[in-house]
């Protein structure tokens, strides 16, 4: 008995070199998205999608045999997932809890870079400003109320960190979560008005898109900071724009953007925004164990075991 073909499985971007394409290698057909023809279509019975790569219904119907999407990543708005769930039973599955501290020691770090203005300070150096006399007074963390847009995984991850910071943590979510200290704002426009920093820590999508807009930035006032961590679509960028040209918050600090890697240039010429290109679990460290994951995920679902991390739309019933 010949032995069986490995599984084909679509690669819709470069995950990582070495140690998630060898094992993928190793185990499967991997398949580039640019070499996909229609002899190879109907063989596909798996995508390794990356964020970025959006794997959408067009794709996927041109792939009858799919059985499930492994994203890079645990957001997963980039996977049309209703097409993968409702329409065609696919399972989805993504990274979740290998990156959440990874991303909440990040979003530190962007918050205090945005408030105390390290970016600028640094270039103030480099450019021998300081030669002429010293850096401007900025802003500061101490005795700033945190809202956080967001108690998810990493959302809890950021609060443990903010409260460490000696600041107090109030948020936003669709739903209250009893085992927490911290005050549930149903009305994200109320949060805005009770504190002076807004970190956003939501997934992306329809649900969630330009839920931080011109009200809630004004809501934040004059002494707010607005961190997105999230996704791009999260927050209206003309409206942030507009707000942070006209002084209606103070700043912002901003890892994600609607259009990745194109960023509006009219955020370049801003002196109070920090921008960074989408960062959040970019070290050896995380995206080691995130690719682990993909391919855990991939050779799990193939070995008959089913996946180890489905998405609550694809729930995994351990149907036939
Ligand atoms: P999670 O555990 O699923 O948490 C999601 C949180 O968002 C929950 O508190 C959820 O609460 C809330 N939420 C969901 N939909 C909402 C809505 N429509 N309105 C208000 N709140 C809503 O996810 P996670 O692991 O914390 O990751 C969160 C997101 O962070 C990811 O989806 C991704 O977009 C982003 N992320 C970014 C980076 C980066 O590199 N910048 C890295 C990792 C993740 P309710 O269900 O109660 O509303
Ligand atoms: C990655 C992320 O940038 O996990 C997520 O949702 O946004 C980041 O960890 C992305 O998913 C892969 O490029």
């Amino acid at each position: 008995m010949p032995d069986a073909l490995p599984p084909v499985v679509l690669l819709t971007g470069p995950i990582l070199e070495g140690v998630v394409e060898r094992q993928l290698r190793e185990r499967f057909r991997l398949v580039p998205v640019e070499a996909l023809s229609d002899e190879l279509a109907p063989q596909v019975r798996g995508i390794a999608a990356k964020h970025k790569d959006g794997v959408a219904e067009a794709l996927m119907a041109r792939l009858p045999a799919l059985e499930i999407v492994a994203n890079f990543g645990v957001g997963y708005d980039n996977v049309d997932f209703a097409a993968a769930a409702a329409r065609r039973g696919v399972v989805v599955t993504n990274t979740p809890d290998v990156l959440t501290e990874e991303v909440a020691d990040l979003t530190l770090g962007l918050l205090i870079a945005t408030v105390r203005e390290i970016p600028q300070a640094d270039r103030f150096v480099r450019e021998g400003r300081w030669l002429e006399g010293g850096y401007r007074l900025t802003a500061s963390l101490r005795g700033r109320r945190v809202g956080l847009i967001g108690m998810g995984r990493i959302g809890r991850a950021i609060a443990g960190r903010i409260e460490a910071f000696g600041l107090p943590v109030a948020y936003h979510a669709r739903h209250a979560q009893g085992d927490l200290p911290y005050r549930h704002y149903p009305d994200l426009l109320a949060l805005a008005r009770e504190v002076d920093v807004l970190i956003a820590i939501v997934p992306g999508g329809p649900a969630t898109r330009h839920m931080v807009n011109a009200d809630v930035l004004a809501a934040l006032g004059p002494e707010g900071i607005l961190v997105n961590v999230a996704r791009g679509s999260v927050v209206d960028e003309a409206a942030l724009l507009a707000a942070l040209k006209a002084r209606t918050i103070l700043g912002a600090g901003l890892d994600v953007f609607a259009d990745e890697p194109r960023v509006p240039a009219d955020f370049l010429a801003l002196d109070n925004v920090v921008l960074l290109p989408h960062v959040g679990s970019a070290t050896h460290h995380t995206r080691a164990a995130m690719g682990q994951l993909v391919v855990d995920n991939l050779v799990a679902w193939f070995e008959g075991r089913g996946p180890l991390t489905p998405v609550p739309e694809t729930p995994w019933s351990g149907r036939g």
